[in-house]
């Protein structure tokens, strides 16, 4: 495959890399899928459009506004939207092309899509972010719907954005179908759709240590990097376990406590009042240190949950984790992990679980939360979680399986992507 015409796009050209270097040969030259080799890397469909909006002292903003109708041979477009500073087209299409492979690995009838904005929430206030998710949808209505795009949340949209954009969609649309999932429960949400990405990695990691390590979290010392809503719900899951989560981080800082992050108090900070990470410290009387952003995986650990954003682990990173003896890596986030260390870690046989396959809890329950909305049901938090528990364990059968009969059963990257991609290329050859 030929990456160079991608090098205006690095993000996307080492989504392609990851996924192509890592197909097996009966793949790559199997003649039914040659002409899919070639396509997929298209979107069907890149929207783009300018989000006019006013802030609070009546200062006309315009941002980038971007969905990308990435593939819907497995169903209806399906995937996040992202509201930072740093969206443009290449990372979206990261993390659209990521998704197809993602949503087919849930068992659920969803196709691929991504989106956002280069709209920065930082330090806005809501009605500012309101403002702006008005806007954002008054372009992007025509484009979504129950049976066409469904988009959710991502970085820097939660319920919060949720529910402005719904409302929004709404008053636009004068429909009011499940066209946005990740709602607040007031507005049709699912029960467990807030914990699913970060309780769904804790599943997959805990049926990978037991296959790989005859292991489980007890006792683990863990670092979970991000502090955002994938980060604490992992938090939360892998203490109610018996592991102790001892660093996180956000942009700005990395807070050490030895003797564990307390998720009530993280939460309350992050959650309710938007608090910077460094805060920690002055709410606990615990032992607490303050380090840099990038300092986290310099820490030791036996686990580490890489939950903040696209590439933060390079290769260095992944030395050090190697050398102070880390068992297992678990990308929460979307391709956290550069393609060297995730090699890094398959080379030295440290479990390495691929996020596609991962963090495929969070749109996994957005699927049901669909399911729920078309069967007009409302399902318990057990319900939802104990479908949840189904799906990840499935989907670490299907990679490990997989990644077992290739002959590198300790390549997750192989595992998935080799399952994935036959499954896809079949939705699209009988479509
Ligand atoms: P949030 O916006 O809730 O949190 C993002 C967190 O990551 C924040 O702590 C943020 O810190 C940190 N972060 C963002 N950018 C950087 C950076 N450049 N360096 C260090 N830290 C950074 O997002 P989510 O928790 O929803 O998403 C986290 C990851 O999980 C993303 O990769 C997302 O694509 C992926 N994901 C999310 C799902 C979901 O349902 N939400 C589902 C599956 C995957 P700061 O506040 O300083 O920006
Ligand atoms: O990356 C992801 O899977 C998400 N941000 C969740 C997408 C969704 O549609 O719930």
């Amino acid at each position: 495959m030929d990456y160079s015409k991608y090098k205006d796009q690095p993000e996307f050209q080492a989504a392609l890399r990851e996924m192509f270097s890592s197909l097996d040969d009966s793949v790559l030259n199997n003649p039914r899928y040659a002409s899919i080799l070639e396509t997929i890397e298209e979107p069907d469909r890149i929207i783009t459009f300018d989000v006019n909006w006013v802030d609070d002292k009546g200062e006309k903003h315009t941002n980038k506004g971007y969905r990308i109708q990435f593939n819907n041979a497995n169903g209806v477009y399906k995937g996040g939207l992202r509201f930072h500073k740093s969206v443009n087209l290449s990372i979206l299409k990261l993390l659209g092309f990521e998704q197809i492979f993602k949503n087919y690995l849930t068992t659920l009838p969803m196709g691929g899509a991504k989106g956002g904005s280069d709209f920065d929430p930082k330090g806005k206030s809501d009605n500012e972010v309101k403002n702006f998710c008005y806007a954002f949808m008054k372009e992007l209505y025509p484009y979504i719907g129950v049976d066409l795009d469904v988009p959710a949340g991502d970085i820097g949209v939660g319920g919060r954005e949720i529910r402005y954009l719904y409302e929004a969609y709404k008053q636009y649309s004068g429909k009011s179908d499940c066209s946005l999932t990740g709602k607040p429960l007031d507005l049709g949400g699912s029960l467990c759709r807030t914990e699913a990405t970060g309780y769904g990695v804790t599943y997959f990691a805990r049926g990978a240590l037991k296959t790989y390590k005859d292991t489980n979290f007890k006792g683990k010392k863990v670092i979970v990097s991000g502090s955002g809503n994938v980060a604490l719900y992992c938090l939360k899951k892998v203490v109610d376990y018996g592991g102790t989560v001892i660093a996180m981080n956000d942009s700005d800082n990395t807070i050490y406590a030895p003797n564990g992050i307390d998720f009530e108090t993280i939460r309350a900070l992050k959650e309710d009042r938007r608090g910077r990470i460094k805060e920690y410290k002055d709410l606990v009387k615990d032992e607490v240190e303050v380090l840099g952003s990038k300092d986290i995986w310099s820490i030791k650990c036996d686990l580490a949950f890489p939950c903040a954003t696209q590439f933060e682990l390079d290769e260095e990173a992944a030395k050090r984790l190697i050398a102070n003896g880390c068992i297992g890596v678990f990308e929460g986030a979307n391709m956290p992990c550069t393609l060297e260390a995730a090699n890094l870690f398959i080379a030295n046989k440290v479990i390495y679980s691929p996020g596609k396959a991962s963090n495929a809890g969070g749109v996994a329950v957005s699927g049901l939360e669909i399911e729920q909305y078309k069967l007009g049901e409302k399902w318990s938090f057990e319900e939802v979680d104990l479908k949840l528990k189904h799906i990840m364990k499935t989907i670490f059968k299907n990679c490990y399986d997989t990644a077992k009969r290739l002959g590198d059963e300790y390549n997750l990257i192989k595992g998935a992507n080799n399952y994935a991609f036959v499954g896809v290329a079949e939705k699209m050859l009988n479509k």
